[in-house]
């Protein structure tokens, strides 16, 4: 019985107090097997954004984190405003904390992120540059941060969020002072720095189809005739219960890209319910059915590889902040108890391959 308790990979939910000829009964009702297991035995990862401070403070966070996810994103602590505080230092600290949690809980990286309009220092956005101070910063940038990372991310996102919603590039700080060619130069530097990590373009909005992934398909076929190092782009999948992407024009946009020998990853999703109508149970439960076509479309592609969510728990996401209205995006709940999206997508990993 003892055997049962302790056989990797169920956890229990609700392990409750049981004396030990219970257990057995106890357990079998309420153990599920972990998604980071069933997710293994598909072939791709499962994963989430994480934030430095819950995993230092909250145990809980630490204990769901390490059972259920085998690769995490930093949410924060790998952008250039936390690692460069002045033009000539960085700040390592906080992101090589995450790295040992992935290296001691044997889960993989996903690098976020190299060249972004957001979260940049201010000693940076304030300085009148000319481009070739801006090529230096943006090298040295990506020379420093993947360099010091060499060998320990499977995927970096290179660039993000380069594509307006209109189709056309971004009018950012990079763009402003370099010109487009700043993203081949990136992922130019990032394959130099570490020559075996994934290297993806990623953005919101281009999941299904329509102006601004068709504007990503095209960059990313230019990039590829020019040789440019690019191994996937990565889905954000930012979506909620009146505005999700139709699963069957992922599949097309997923298979186009397999086309050109791209993979693809989920690499932020969340649903919000803020904006749906019904109860709260019934927009938990619209809101599993959202997470578990999507996980769907991603295990029916050849090419996507992991499934990625912009944190796990409801007591830390960035869009009630962001909203200012409260919201529950996230597959656990703020005390960490699953969610009927957790169900969801472990009823779907469990499933013969056939039938779905
Ligand atoms: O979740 C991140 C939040 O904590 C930050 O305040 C915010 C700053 O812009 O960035 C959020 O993460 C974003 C990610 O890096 C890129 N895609 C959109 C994400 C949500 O805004």
């Amino acid at each position: 019985m003892g055997l049962i308790i302790q056989a990797q990979p169920f956890f229990a939910l609700n392990p409750g107090n049981v004396t030990a000829n219970q257990i057995t009964i106890k357990i079998a009702q309420t153990t599920t097997p972990s998604l980071r297991t069933l997710a293994a035995e598909r072939g791709i990862k499962i994963g989430t954004a994480v934030r430095d401070l819950p995993l230092k403070n909250e145990p809980n966070y630490q204990k769901t984190l390490a059972e259920q996810f085998n690769i995490i994103t930093p949410e924060n602590v790998m952008k250039f405003e936390p690692l460069r505080p002045t033009p000539d230092s960085y700040n390592f600290e906080k992101a090589d904390e995450m790295v040992a949690f992935a290296s001691r809980n044997k889960m993989n990286l996903r690098g976020h992120v190299l060249v972004w309009h957001n979260q940049l220092p201010k000693w940076l956005k304030e300085k009148k540059l000319s481009r070739d101070e801006a090529i230096s910063i943006l090298r040295d940038h990506i020379y420093k941060v993947v360099g010091h990372y060499r060998g320990q991310i499977m995927a970096w996102d290179v660039v993000n969020e380069a594509m307006a919603d209109d189709g056309r590039l971004r009018n950012t700080i990079w763009l402003q002072t370099i010109g487009p060619e700043y993203i081949e130069m990136a992922f130019r530097w990032a394959h130099e720095a570490d020559p075996d990590a994934k290297l993806f373009y990623n953005d919101y909005g281009g999941e299904g189809r329509g102006r601004k992934s068709d504007a990503i398909y095209r960059l990313v076929e230019q990039l590829l005739l020019k040789k440019v190092p690019i191994d996937g782009v990565g889905l954000q999948m930012h979506v909620g219960l009146n505005y999700t992407p139709r699963p069957q024009e992922i599949a097309n946009n997923m298979l186009r890209l397999s086309e050109l020998g791209l993979e693809v990853h989920i690499t932020e999703m969340d649903v919000k319910i803020q904006d749906g109508y019904g109860t709260r149970k019934e927009r938990l439960v619209a809101q599993a059915n959202i997470y578990r076509q999507m996980l769907q479309v991603c295990l029916k592609a050849s090419n996507c590889k992991a499934f990625v969510m912009w944190g796990f728990t409801d007591a830390h996401s960035w869009i009630p902040q962001f909203t200012n209205r409260p919201d529950a995006a996230l597959i656990f709940d703020e005390n960490y108890q699953p969610k009927p999206a957790f169900y969801a997508l472990v009823e779907l990993l469990r499933q013969p391959v056939e039938v779905r």
